[in-house]
């Protein structure tokens, strides 16, 4: 085998949305395009001699073919071991997770999350660095810039790698380590946990879940722990064989996607608990019988009642969500006397805080939540966390949201998304709305008064740097908000999201239907917005 030097031309296109590079399969398999955005990470992080790297994927089309190119690329760079999951299977936190376990200089994930797969799919592709992390802002700008400057990239021209049993091999002088792609996870997880509790519960008898691994990455994850190591019944973990094409279905753990999962948490005779993972297994759908939990108030319960569990029983440092995500963890926060701290989308931003201890949970509007215990998002961690949390209170979810709710106020929350609307429109309506921001102050809306009105900004409390453009927020005397923005992870024509979120402290009205509860905000945000005059929809795509 030979190291071979490959002529190539930019392609204008490689810039990293909210989690990397994410584009349709068909874009990825253009000749060079994987090996230009590949080389250029490792011409930005200085070369890979030396280096170990970790490198895996959610399983989805092209993952084993990108992995390939990937092996002979970083073997041909001088790297000195490459960790590779088994069958080119890594779920992201798993990937953050052995990145962390075995001081590796970083690694590359394979996945377009969420979103569809199979050969009409997405694919992507993104760099995490050694602290297991999402590559922050200003790394993705450099990667991004080298692939604007590109001329060749450098490759073995013959040579392969059996990665469908764990072992070691050597190429070109790299070795490579082929991994079980759950065993690192597993230990973490046990060392979190109360393992021996939550057994107790699903032997008792009373207690019955139901996972979706919605046929992606974490199924093998969710049997090994769920079932093998907890006793969950055969059959708790279902669709659990990871498919090219998810099946054919939308991975993405929400009450549109997932479906087969409500339906039979809504069912009589229904199981205690549901969850669901997505594509790559960092986020996550918690359900009770009859019950959704939001992803906002997820967190909020869970930053509640970390105390009550092995991992966090010290307490919880500090609280960090994302701006979108709704206000519930923030008095939470307050009643541990502790900070919490608005970030903008994207898992990237709490980084710096995890690094540097000033939050020990961290969580989002988007179906995520995650700890200082890997650097991403953990799909199965919250599971087994909830399930801790049942084990240790003793009842039901339902119960436990509702208590929350007495004890700290209910924060009625939805997204409302209107996807595959053409880019230029949702531009357009963007910058209308940042036009009308200033007049928009002291306005009264939907009965109550514009306090803020705004375009978010964050400046990071660690290394100063400055994100502008995260949102227009409409936040009102009372502490309802509306917000806009526009989604960093398509990858065709534009999603508006839009959050609209109100409180209420009076427990006796804490049992309407969102929807309802929200209806006036969600009128004035659609009038505010034009929405109907720039998308042309009378009505969003998906509402969560
Ligand atoms: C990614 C990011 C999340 C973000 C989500 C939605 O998640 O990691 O931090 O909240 O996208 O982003 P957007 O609203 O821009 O579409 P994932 O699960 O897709 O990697």
């Amino acid at each position: 085998m030979n190291t071979i030097d490959i002529e190539t031309r930019p392609f204008p296109d490689q810039k990293p949305g909210t989690s990397g590079l994410r584009k349709r399969v068909s874009v990825f398999r253009q000749p060079h395009y994987l090996e230009n955005f590949v080389q250029s990470i490792f011409n930005t992080i200085g070369g890979l001699g030396g280096k170990t790297l970790v490198l895996g994927g959610d399983g989805r089309y092209h993952n084993l073919a990108a992995i390939r190119t990937i092996l002979r690329m970083a073997a041909s760079s001088g790297a000195k071991r490459i960790i590779v999951g088994r069958d080119g299977l890594l779920s992201t936190p798993a990937a953050s997770c052995v990145i962390r376990s075995r001081q590796a200089d970083g690694g590359i994930i394979l996945s377009a999350s969420h979103n569809p797969g199979g050969e009409q799919g997405d694919f992507g592709i993104k760099f995490n660095a050694a602290n297991g992390g999402p590559a922050p802002e200003s790394l993705t700008e450099r990667i991004y810039r080298e692939s604007r400057e590109i001329t060749s990239y450098r490759t073995l021209d013959t040579g392969e790698v059996d990665l469908s049993s764990d072992g070691e091999h050597e190429l070109n002088g790299t070795r490579i380590e082929v991994i079980d792609p759950v065993d690192d996870y597993a230990r973490q997880m046990e060392s979190l946990f109360d393992f021996n509790l939550i057994h107790q519960m699903f032997n008792s008898g009373h207690f019955r879940m139901r996972f979706d691994a919605m046929s992606a990455v974490t199924g093998p994850y969710a049997t090994r722990i769920l079932e093998q190591m907890l006793g969950g019944e055969p059959g708790t973990v279902m669709n659990g064989v990871p498919l090219e094409d998810f099946g054919g279905l939308h991975p993405d753990p929400n009450l549109v996607y997932a479906k087969e999962l409500v339906e039979i948490l809504y069912s009589s005779g229904g199981p205690d608990f549901g969850a669901a993972a997505d594509g790559d297994g960092d986020r996550n759908m918690i359900l009770g019988k009859r019950f959704f939990v939001t992803p906002s108030d997820s967190l909020a319960v869970m930053a509640a009642n970390a105390h009550l569990l092995p991992g966090y029983r010290m307490g919880v440092r500090g609280i960090a969500r994302s701006m979108p995500t709704s206000s519930a963890a923030d008095r939470v926060a307050e009643a541990l006397g502790v900070e919490c701290y608005e970030t903008p989308t994207g898992w990237k931003f709490f980084g710096n805080l995890l690094d540097e201890g000033r939050i020990t949970l961290c969580g989002e509007e988007s179906f995520g939540t995650g700890s200082d215990h890997v650097r991403e998002k953990d799909g199965l961690w919250a599971v087994l966390f909830w399930l801790n949390m049942l084990a240790a209170r003793r009842e039901s979810v339902d119960t436990i949201v509702r208590s929350h709710w007495r004890q700290y106020g209910r924060n009625y929350y939805s997204r409302h998304d209107y996807e595959g609307v053409p880019a230029d429109a949702a531009e357009s309506l963007m910058v209308a709305l940042r036009e009308k921001l200033p007049g928009l102050r002291g306005q009264r809306i939907a009965g109550r008064v514009a306090a803020i009105a705004d375009d978010f900004e964050y400046t990071d409390p660690i290394d100063g740097s400055v994100t502008s453009h995260q949102g227009i927020r409409l936040i009102f005397e009372d502490g309802a908000r509306i917000v806009y923005r526009l989604s960093g992870t398509g990858t065709e024509g534009a999603t508006l999201r839009v959050y609209i979120e109100s409180f209420e402290a009076d427990p006796d009205l804490h049992d309407l239907e969102t929807q309802t509860a929200l209806i006036d905000l969600i009128e004035a945000a659609g009038e505010i917005g034009g929405i109907r005059h720039y998308t042309g929809r009378d009505k969003p795509t998906v509402i969560t």
